[in-house]
């Protein structure tokens, strides 16, 4: 457990008392506890975080501002695979989905993806942008203070570039800071319908270079599916990534078994998510590879799936687990990452302190973020401070939100003061 201060000499800008930490620091102590714990901020980074009896003066003498805490401070959370920006909704197809209609079919139909593609293209930056963010607000008053968003709703390059345009966007009119994944090979458009080598021809010709290019991708994602694309056409994929010295990530084994997660595992991936139906060998790959299982309870629980991730060959492969909402319109329309907690615990038997490990440091991991995820030294001070009596309630309840102030690169604000 780091103890230290900074050796600037100077005092902090604020300091957290009268609290306890949840570090998710791994070792000893579940939760990476530290009980009457204090917290020392400085031009936006952890300066300080230890017991309180460890600090070398009153609070009052190490910091400008002291805040007087009550109940637990976690890191700021993060939501590592959403697909928040986009156009319209599916309350329709839902009710197809209730009738009998399988998501595949209504996708096979035309509808699904397509749809809110349709959808997406029709409306210019301003309006993608209104449209997002209610979403994200309510993400932002559970304590989130970063977040993934993959484009896939567009499918042409100009619609592609848009969406993660206003993606980083998020991130100017609110307090969040944004990841963007590329996610052309989401679906085939209607301009490619029977040609989808030649739909991935353009991916990695035009599309992938024109949105590195425009400095709009930190990682490249696919869809890899029968309903999406073939491991092979998801490879070609990945080569492009790879000559643009992009990190790659990948949908894999949600529905059916394709070798995803060992194709993204072979390119050193960051992740691989959902993984419903991998089998030991992907779980294997994934291990050697250091890539992290991203899971989507949201997405299961909405298509109300029954094969459940193999959460046992993850942990016994040492395979990190992050927990994600999946926020998209079709299979998951969630903007709850506390809901998620529980949802992993429930439907795929985490534990609650694994649960808070993956909408934390794991899903930091999944991002490829090492400067947050956990409350340590020298992370960047996001902070979510929560009015429970222990972490475990975080997961424990459903529907409720404890999450009392965030603090943003030291900055504090109200959960629900961000709009
Ligand atoms: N898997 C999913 O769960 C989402 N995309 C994907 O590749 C679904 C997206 C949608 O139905 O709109
Ligand atoms: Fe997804």
């Amino acid at each position: 457990m780091e103890t230290m201060a900074m050796p600037t000499g100077q005092p902090w800008d604020s300091v957290w008392i009268n609290l306890s930490a949840a570090t998710l620091q791994p070792g000893p102590e579940p939760y990476g506890a530290i009980p009457d714990a204090a917290v020392g901020v400085k031009d936006g980074h952890i300066a300080f975080v230890g017991p309180r009896a460890d600090l070398t003066d009153r609070a009052q003498a190490l910091a400008h501002t002291v805040h007087d805490g009550g109940g637990w401070m976690t890191p700021g959370l993060i939501d590592c695979h959403t697909h928040l920006v986009y156009g319209g909704n599916r309350a329709r197809e839902f009710e197809l989905r209730l009738q009998g209609a399988s998501y595949e079919e209504i996708a096979r139909a035309g509808g699904g993806i397509l749809s809110t593609v349709r959808a997406t293209r029709a409306l210019d930056d301003d309006a993608l942008l209104a449209a997002t963010l209610p979403r994200l607000d309510s993400l932002l008053a559970e304590g989130v203070t970063t977040i993934e968003v993959k484009s896939g709703y567009g499918l042409e390059t100009d619609s592609e570039l848009r969406m993660l345009r206003v993606a980083r966007r998020l991130a100017e009119v609110r307090p969040v800071t944004v990841r963007t994944s590329f996610l052309a090979a989401h679906a085939l458009p209607p301009e490619f319908r029977d040609d989808p080598d030649g739909y991935i021809d353009l991916v990695c010709r035009d599309m992938l270079p024109a949105a590195a290019a425009a400095g709009l991708v930190d990682a490249v994602d696919g869809f890899c599916e029968g309903i999406g694309f073939s491991p092979a056409q998801i490879r070609r994929v990945f080569e492009t990534a790879r000559s643009l010295g992009l990190p790659v990530k990948l949908h894999a084994e949600q529905l059916s078994n394709l070798g995803g997660a060992a194709l993204v595992a072979d390119y050193g991936g960051l992740s691989a998510d959902h993984v419903e139906h991998l089998d030991e060998a992907g779980v294997a790959a994934m291990a050697k590879a250091g890539t992290v299982a991203v899971l989507l309870p949201g997405a299961f629980y909405a298509l109300r799936e029954t094969t459940r991730p193999p959460i046992d060959l993850l942990r016994r492969y040492g395979v990190p687990m992050a927990l994600s909402t999946d926020s998209n319109p079709g299979t998951s329309p969630v903007t709850s990452l506390l809901l998620m907690l529980n949802m992993g615990c429930t439907l795929f038997r985490l534990t609650p302190e694994e649960a808070l490990a993956g909408i934390t440091r794991v899903a930091a991991q999944a991002l490829g973020l090492t400067d947050r995820g956990t409350l340590r030294v020298g992370a960047w001070a996001d902070l979510a401070l929560w009015d429970i009596d222990h972490p475990a309630a975080l997961s424990y309840a459903i529907g409720f939100n404890p999450c009392r102030a965030v603090v943003n690169a030291g900055v504090p604000r109200a959960p629900r003061s961000v709009a």
